[in-house]
């Protein structure tokens, strides 16, 4: 069985409790027990892994390598500012797929800009929680041969 690593940056465990109108209500465990559900009814194993340091992130992906065949990456703020972490995206070469709860294009300036999307086949933002369920969509095809992405 195919198998997924869904991997959640700084802050992100801390989803449901402050700004529901930017991130939703769910919270981030609700999020991950709707994830694995969907990844189940696909066929496909999915282990989720949240962290607020950018070095056990990296270490994370490392680990992916050999593990797990795809990977959904909300990286949090440091999506903007890690270049440690693309690195990291393509040193496993693996095919990732980029979530955002919140639309970064429309938001501030300094979140317009993702180093992570270099390193991805796809970015899905603005469609809250459900951007998760897109992603594992889009990483299913992938990974079936179905899709037209590298
Ligand atoms: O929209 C997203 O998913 C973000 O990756 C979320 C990051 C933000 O820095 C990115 O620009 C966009 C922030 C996550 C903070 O999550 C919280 C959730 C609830 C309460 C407080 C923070």
């Amino acid at each position: 069985m195919p198998s997924i690593l869904l991997l959640n940056g700084p802050n992100l465990n801390l989803l449901g409790t402050r700004q529901p109108e930017v991130y939703g209500s769910e919270t981030l465990e609700m999020v991950e027990r709707s994830c694995v559900q969907h990844a189940t009814s696909l066929g496909l194993d999915l282990v989720c892994m949240q962290s607020n340091h950018e070095g056990a992130l990296i270490d994370a992906l490392h680990a992916a390598r050999g593990t797990h065949d795809g990977i959904i990456l909300n990286a949090g703020a440091y999506t903007h500012t890690s270049i440690a972490l693309m690195d990291a995206l393509f040193s496993v070469a693996l095919p990732a797929v980029e979530v955002h709860l919140s639309n970064i294009h429309a938001r501030e300036e300094f979140r317009h800009q993702s180093y992570i999307s270099r390193a991805v086949i796809g970015q899905i933002c603005g469609f809250g929680s459900q951007g998760y369920l897109f992603a594992i969509d889009a990483l299913a095809r992938h990974l079936s041969g179905e899709a037209n992405t590298e």
